[in-house]
């Protein structure tokens, strides 16, 4: 694996944080009506892309995740402004604002989306995988989805034909304890999701999805398994969401106590102290790097307020048109 060094903790320190003040600068202009429809926000899972991304080769290898989706394209490179951007509905972003919160998607860097049917993008993924392995293209495609997703049929289906076919595919549970308010104690006889794996003798485990040390290990073997043609893996991420399922949770299903817990474990205070155990940053510093992300987050919300919303005709661009059917309206001339 690529040396863990003083200056990925610091990269991770910045991004994680940069990812965490994006999603909570996203929930208060929710609450302004500027980002409308639903919102899904990361809090508290960010150790999960911060160790797959230091796992990937970032030039080639792909990413397809469910509608929980804001802060992964910023990770594979996509410019945070016009994600931003996406969210407010303004034509900057990453789809002419037509997309919004759900439907994030960036070819240019490799990230496939942005998904709203639960499980919808499990097949989509081992699709992706066919298509490097068929054309011989050296890509590994991680495909992210959740504990809810985990119990869809599409899983099995897609799970004994990338076994079959020895695709290049990781496969991630984000188990973060609830699909919407439904605690996983209720979704089956059994907790260890990860054993979804054996039937197919897919290699699989759990992983501690709160450090991204432990992430970026179990990505790095999973990819390398993937790369030399000895196909998928399937990885239990462990990790807990801070907020609710979306912006319209009232969370009666879980204690303040409950998420006061993981806060103890959180990643950004692990990554935090590791950074000053190891004397690789002073306080003053990791201050200074603070200071860069709200500045960051400032220059997003600039960005998205001060561009336009797309014209209307643009619609006329983006919906299915065929000449001999005369029942919807077409593009005026
Ligand atoms: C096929 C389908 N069924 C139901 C829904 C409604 N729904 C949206 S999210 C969700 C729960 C998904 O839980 P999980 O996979 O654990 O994702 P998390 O919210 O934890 O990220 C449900 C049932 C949906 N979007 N698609
Ligand atoms: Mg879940």
């Amino acid at each position: 694996m690529k040396e863990i060094t003083k200056e990925v903790y610091l990269n991770w320190y910045e991004e994680m944080s940069f990812w965490r003040k994006f999603e909570d600068k996203l929930a208060q202009v929710y609450i302004q009506q500027k980002v409308r429809g639903f919102l899904h926000l990361y809090n508290g899972q960010e150790a999960i892309l911060a160790g797959a991304l230091h796992a990937m080769d970032l030039t080639k290898d792909k990413m397809i995740t469910a509608y929980r989706n804001h802060v992964q394209p910023i990770g594979m490179g996509e410019d945070p402004k016009r994600v931003m951007a996406e969210l407010y509905g303004k034509k900057t972003g990453t789809s002419m604002g037509l997309g919004g919160s759900m439907h994030i998607f960036s070819k240019e860097h490799r990230f496939y989306g942005g998904h709203g049917i639960v499980g919808g993008q499990i097949p989509l993924g081992a699709g992706l995988a066919f298509g490097d392995k068929y054309f011989k293209r050296d890509a590994v495609t991680l495909t992210f989805f959740g504990d809810g997703a985990a119990r869809q049929g599409s899983l099995h289906e897609t799970f004994n034909m990338a076994m079959n076919w020895k695709l290049p595919v990781v496969f991630c549970v984000e188990n973060n304890g609830y699909a919407m308010g439904t605690s996983v104690k209720r979704t089956a006889n059994h907790e260890d999701i990860w054993k979804l794996g054996l039937g197919y003798e897919m290699p699989c485990g759990p992983v501690d999805a709160m450090n991204p040390v432990a992430v970026a290990e179990a990505f790095d073997e999973a990819i390398a398994r993937a790369r030399r043609g000895d196909g998928p893996t399937f990885l239990e991420l462990k990790t807990y969401r801070y907020r609710g399922h979306s912006m319209s949770d009232a969370q009666k299903y879980r204690t303040k106590d409950e998420v006061a817990e993981y806060q103890k474990i959180d990643p950004i205070t692990q990554v935090k102290d590791i950074l000053l155990e190891k004397k690789f940053a002073t306080e003053e510093e990791l201050k200074a790097i603070d200071k860069r992300v709200k500045k960051r987050v400032a220059e997003c919300e600039k960005f998205a307020e001060e561009s336009d919303f797309p014209e209307k005709e643009v619609m006329y661009d983006v919906v299915y048109e065929q000449e001999d059917y005369p029942f919807l309206a077409h593009k005026p001339e």
